[in-house]
């Protein structure tokens, strides 16, 4: 369906299109991921969603960030779900009867009236919304945006540097997959193996309902991250007892380019920032001492509990290409490694694929262990320009944005040849792609 104000026989251009993506799948506070799997409000598909979204209606933007921080529990923890209650409980797996957060969550300060999960995903928040207020600074001004943001945003980063920091270095661990966002990773087949899978008639997959099972994590994956979920609710959602414990180069890269956002804003709203830059600052540095693998050239996850890092290279251990007080030698290895037979970009693949294509997991259709993804890769560009690589970074925008368009705004695609994979009209994709365009 054509929109209207489109010139007649013209197909819509790139901009139409996403824009009305991004249009179908918002409900009127906040944006679905998409309409077929991902029927409710997701952590950090809100914060890219909004970071697209300020090119389109920078109310809407601010309004999504603040729907997902309306739910926000009293401990700092911004949810990796906020639950829409006209949706059917079975639409989603886990649903809000599994992480009954009202009640489970009580002690961590889970919010009474709107139902959330338990766990998180990455910090993308405070870069958004510093990204979100640039868009339109009058707007954001005369209604308050960041002096309300303000607060929330510090308590979750408050949050995730200290009840989170399970391995004592500084940095945040995640305890649960989902928590990472790249849910099936071969980063955590390792520290999964240790988890005793819930049975698998113990629950009903919703997923499959939608997607293809050869593109989706397995029933033994889905057994593991229901035991880690139930036995986090059934501690009452209390930090540092879980036996999944990992320190993950990106969930914590962005966790820091974050902490750089909140810096801005506080300087906006006539506070200092400078203890947030230092602190931004020593964090990049733990990070290159806790996760840099010089063998591998890229970083690693670290598994705190059974110690040391994981042999797996996964796109996780690029993203901190982002951070501008990186290493200078670093920043150009980690260029190095995009580039090499690991992740073929230039060469073999059209867009970093999500795990090593030499990895013995490796499979360019299921989900986290090959497809490339519209996020990680927008984050890559960002990071490309942040130490100079504009030619490298130029080269991958187009190719994101040709391979948005030709596969419908897909949720991931074939790295090699951008085939679509999982759902269509995907929301970040749409969003991320305007964002380029701009
Ligand atoms: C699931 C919504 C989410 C993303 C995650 C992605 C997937 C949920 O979808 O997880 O059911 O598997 O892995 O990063 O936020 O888009």
């Amino acid at each position: 369906r054509s929109i209207a104000y489109d010139p007649p026989g013209s197909p819509p251009s790139p901009h139409v299109r996403a824009a009305k993506v991004l249009e179908d799948n918002w409900t009127g506070t906040s944006t679905v991921p998409s309409r077929s799997l991902y029927p409710h409000q997701w952590s950090w598909d809100s914060a890219f969603i909004a970071i697209g979204l300020r090119h389109l209606s920078p109310l809407r933007a601010q309004t999504e960030l603040e729907t997902l921080l309306a739910a926000q529990w009293e401990d700092g923890r911004v949810p990796h779900i906020v639950f829409n209650p006209s949706v059917p409980l079975d639409a989603y797996f886990p649903s809000p009867d599994f992480w009954r957060s009202s009640t489970a969550g009580r002690a961590a300060g889970a919010p009474r009236t709107v139902q959330t999960s338990g766990i998180v995903q990455p910090p993308v928040h405070a870069l958004a919304a510093w990204l979100v207020h640039r868009a339109d600074p009058g707007l954001s001004r005369a209604r308050g945006f960041l002096t309300r943001m303000y607060p929330r945003l510090a308590a979750w980063h408050r949050y995730l540097l200290h009840r989170r920091d399970l391995g004592g270095a500084g940095l945040a661990s995640v305890v649960h997959p989902w928590e990472q966002g790249m849910d099936n990773s071969p980063c955590w087949d390792a520290p999964l193996a240790r988890v005793t899978p819930a049975p698998a008639r113990s629950f009903r997959r919703a997923d499959l309902d939608h997607g293809a099972a050869e593109d989706r994590p397995t029933d033994l994956d889905y057994g593991r991250y229901v035991r880690l979920a139930a036995d986090y609710r059934d501690g009452g959602y209390a930090d540092g007892a879980g036996d999944f414990a990992v320190e993950d180069p990106s969930f914590n890269a962005l966790l820091i380019a974050s902490e750089h956002a909140l810096a801005r804003i506080a300087e906006e709203l006539g506070a200092s920032g400078t203890a947030r830059q230092a602190r931004a600052r020593r964090l990049t540095a733990t990070l290159t001492d806790r996760l840099w693998d010089p063998a591998r050239d890229m970083f690693l996850c670290r598994d705190v509990r059974g110690g040391g890092l994981v042999a797996e290279r996964a796109v996780s251990g690029l993203i901190p290409l982002l951070l501008p007080d990186l290493p200078r030698d670093i920043a150009t290895r980690l260029v190095r490694t995009t580039e090499s037979a690991h992740f073929g970009l230039g060469t073999s693949t059209r867009l970093v694929p999500s795990y090593d294509l030499l990895g013995e997991a490796f499979d360019p259709h299921r989900y986290w262990r090959g497809p490339a993804w519209f996020n990680t890769n927008w984050l890559l560009e960002r990071g490309l320009r942040t130490h100079g690589e504009h030619r490298r970074a130029d080269a991958l925008r187009q190719a994101a944005l040709d391979i948005a368009h030709s596969s419908d705004f897909a949720e991931y695609v074939d790295p090699y040849t951008g085939e679509a994979c999982g759902a269509t009209c995907f929301s970040w994709t749409a969003a991320l792609s305007l964002d380029l365009l701009h």
